[in-house]
């Protein structure tokens, strides 16, 4: 077994040396650190971008041979590639999507169809040495299709996505010309996490949405699998952060920037160039406390420092340049000869000096507008140690959901930027400290290493569920033992669901009749004085009479409350009609409220139907009208049942299983086939003996042995069978 992570950069560095030969080197990430802490005895590779255009074959080889020894497996991209699928629908399409940019997101065909197009390609590599069983771990937003052609090409293994960045509400993700191709692409994976339960609740909300699906909570059945989400919020290596500054290299740093800049008290900022961080709302922010507190003139400082990041991607120039003008607008307002307001580094810092100037800061004014979980607070915090300090953080970034004691702002008030600065700095020590050492208590345990390890055991225990789960499709080995069985066998019970087992769905109850060739079959399969064939089904008896009464069946209508044994109906169940005023009034009321939903009213069931009512809208009715139902089908002893698309309420003495048992009665059968799609069903299939052919259409079951994935499947089937008649 392997893990495979997937990611769109490798964690390398390639530079070069003075002969213009290519040199290699592991760059120290914190999903890097984490993977190497996992406390799994497993092997690890990476596929990714090198990060470098590398042109020739012969060069090619040359960094698949030198990245071997890492275990890492190259992408190569061409520069069209970078601009389309990295820069344009990466970064100028789902970036700002995801960070609620709306009117920067661009459209772009090619963007689109690089973009799938370079999926493939990662999908290609890490086919190349995938097998069976292993763990691919797929990391990020540039790469949401993977997930689903890994799934498609492969089987037998695990996948694993992360989404590093947040996930948008519904109303804005729904704007995306690909969003059902993005939500496909991403619920290929057995686990999808995210940083946050918000971010987690907007994709289960978009799923649902778009693409129809019905989630319990956390998980959602698809086909012959349970996919899941959660929130697996990131750390950071805690330890490092926290020992660095015990290093007598960093050390001197600290000590030479405090002597540089210590002198006022120090803010510090630090950031990717984007326009998502909330660099110009903080510079004001700034401003506007220096404005309005002219006693710290001369005694307050911001450090501010700015990664340059996605400079060809033009809105990263604007904001460059704006940036470049707000802090030259500050400056030079409020200078003086013996202080600079802002200090601005455009450029990355080395990790010592980075460190040494978080531990050195007295503030940490850390406020995006929009970030998946932000790990600059999270060091910050590390790296203080046991001095004071005080983090200010957006209530936009993921970690203000972890960093309480944080002074927490919205990003896009300017005034609580600048009443928070002025609280910070007026803040006692003993509070400071107070608040660090909690929010360090939590951080160190909730570290990186806890993540990835976290998030790996999650998708094991995934699997082995998801292995449980699993009946068996019926392949033609399969068809072979069970018509050989049918053939040996002499007293046989087909037990036969009716509405999406022998029918599809319809939208009205009264179009779904049966076709020519499935009465054909039943008539076949019936011929055989050695064969019992029972339709078993919710629904009322006068439409079972009316399509099979021809026919010598076994009927039982309304699971089982009344039933047809050679040729006379009989009451299993005595009436409940008329149905108590209170209920058939609650019943007509989310009827009313609900539009496209409807009641049907049987003998012994009333059936509230809400196939045709949007997903979100429908569960919550559902709710409202289980709890409104409760109190009085309690008081009349009536039981309140959810099934595919309906709430039921009806006797508690018979359901589709007593119905079963009825069946079974004395008879000693040596072949029994039920074949049902609902819940319901499942009743019929738990009081079966475990010999029986038990088989589940559509979704997976833990009770049926086996399944046939569509509905469309079943007439050929049981056509099969009953050409073995005899
Ligand atoms: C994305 C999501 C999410 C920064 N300047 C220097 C430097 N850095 C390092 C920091 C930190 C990292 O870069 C930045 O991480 P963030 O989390 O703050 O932000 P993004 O880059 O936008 O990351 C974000 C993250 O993914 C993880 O899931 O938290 O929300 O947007 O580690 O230390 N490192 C050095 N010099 C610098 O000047 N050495």
């Amino acid at each position: 077994m392997k893990l495979i992570i997937i990611s769109n950069r490798l964690p390398v560095k390639i530079s070069f040396d003075e002969s213009n030969l290519m040199e290699f080197s592991r760059s120290e990430g914190g999903l890097t650190t984490g993977l190497d802490s996992l406390d799994m005895d497993i092997e690890k590779h990476w596929v990714g971008w090198p990060g470098a255009d590398i042109e020739s074959d012969e060069d090619k080889e040359y960094v698949i041979h030198h990245l071997e020894k890492f275990k890492f497996h190259p992408v190569f991209l061409t520069p069209d590639q970078i601009e389309d699928y990295y820069e344009g629908y990466s970064n100028s399409t789902i970036w700002p999507l995801c960070h609620y940019f709306y009117s920067y997101i661009q459209y772009e065909n090619r963007f689109w169809e690089s973009y799938k197009h370079v999926n493939e390609l990662f999908c290609q590599a890490a086919l190349d040495f995938i097998e069976p069983g292993d763990i691919v771990w797929v990391q990020d937003y540039q790469l949401m299709l993977l997930p689903q052609m890994l799934r498609k090409s492969t089987s037998d293994i695990s996948i694993g996505y992360f989404h590093h960045i947040p996930f948008p509400s519904y109303e804005l993700f729904r704007v995306l010309p690909e969003r059902d191709e993005l939500l496909k692409g991403l619920l290929g994976a057995d686990l999808i996490g995210f940083h946050t339960h918000e971010y987690m609740r907007h994709f289960v909300s978009a799923a649902e949405r778009v693409l129809d699906l019905r989630f319990k909570l956390d998980q959602v059945v698809l086909n012959n699998r349970i996919a899941y989400v959660d929130a697996f919020p990131m750390g950071i290596n805690y330890d490092l952060y926290y020992n660095s500054i015990e290093q007598t290299k960093v050390k001197e740093i600290a000590s030479v920037l405090k002597k540089n800049y210590g002198i006022h008290k120090l803010i510090l900022s630090v950031d990717r160039l984007d326009y998502s961080k909330g660099i110009i709302h903080r510079l004001k922010g700034f401003a506007q406390f220096i404005e309005n507190h002219p006693e710290y003139k001369e005694k307050v400082s911001l450090a501010m420092i700015i990664v340059p990041s996605r400079d060809n991607v033009g809105r990263y120039a604007d904001l460059k340049t704006k940036i470049d003008e707000t802090i030259g607008a500050i400056n030079g307002m409020y200078s003086t000869i013996n202080w600079t307001p802002v200090y601005y580094f455009y450029h990355s810092f080395p990790f010592d000096e980075l460190v040494a100037m978080y531990n050195i800061a007295d503030i940490a004014l850390v406020t995006p507008l929009r970030d998946g979980m932000n790990l600059v607070a999270k060091e910050y915090l590390a790296a203080k140690r046991d001095k004071p300090g005080v983090l200010i953080l957006s209530e936009m970034a993921g970690a203000a959901i972890e960093l309480t004691e944080a002074i927490l702002v919205n990003p896009n008030d300017i005034t609580e930027i600048e009443n928070a600065i002025l609280e910070a700095i007026e803040m006692p020590e003993e509070e400071q400290l107070r608040r660090l050492q909690i929010m360090q208590q939590l951080i160190s345990k909730h570290n990186v290493n806890r993540w990835a390890s976290g998030f790996v055991k999650e998708l094991k225990n995934i699997k082995n569920k998801n292995a449980a789960l699993l009946s068996e499709k019926i392949d033609t080995h399969t068809l072979q033992i069970i018509q050989e069985d049918y053939r040996n066998s002499d007293k046989r019970l087909f037990i036969l669901d009716y509405d999406g087992t022998l029918v599809g769905f319809k939208n009205k109850p009264e179009d779904a009749v049966p076709t020519p060739e499935l009465l054909g079959i039943l008539e076949k399969l019936a011929s055989s004085t050695k064969n019992k064939i029972v339709i078993s089904s919710g629904r009322p008896k006068v439409f079972l009479e009316k399509w099979f009464g021809n026919l010598p069946l076994t009927l039982a209508a309304e699971h089982g409350a009344h039933f047809k044994e050679d040729g006379i109906w009989y009451e299993n169940e005595s009436l409940i009609e008329p149905w108590d005023e209170e209920i058939i009034n609650i019943f007509q009321n989310f009827v009313d409220k609900t539009p496209r939903s409807k009641l049907e009213v049987k003998d012994t069931t009333l059936v509230w139907h809400f196939r045709n009512v949007d997903n979100w809208f429908s569960s919550l009715r559902e709710q409202q009208l289980v709890d409104a139902l409760i109190m009085p089908c309690s008081r009349q002893n009536l039981q309140i049942m959810r099934g595919n698309k309906i709430v039921e309420v009806k006797s508690p003495h018979h359901t589709k299983g007593s119905e079963a048992k009825r069946l079974l009665g004395n008879n000693d059968y040596d072949f029994i086939l039920a074949i049902g799609d609902d819940t319901t069903d499942e009743d019929t299939f738990r009081e079966l003996p475990c010999s029986a052919y038990t088989i589940k259409i559509g979704n997976i079951s833990e009770i049926a042995r086996y399944n046939i994935r569509h509905q469309s499947g079943v007439l050929p089937f049981l056509k099969q069978l009953s050409e073995n008649v005899k």
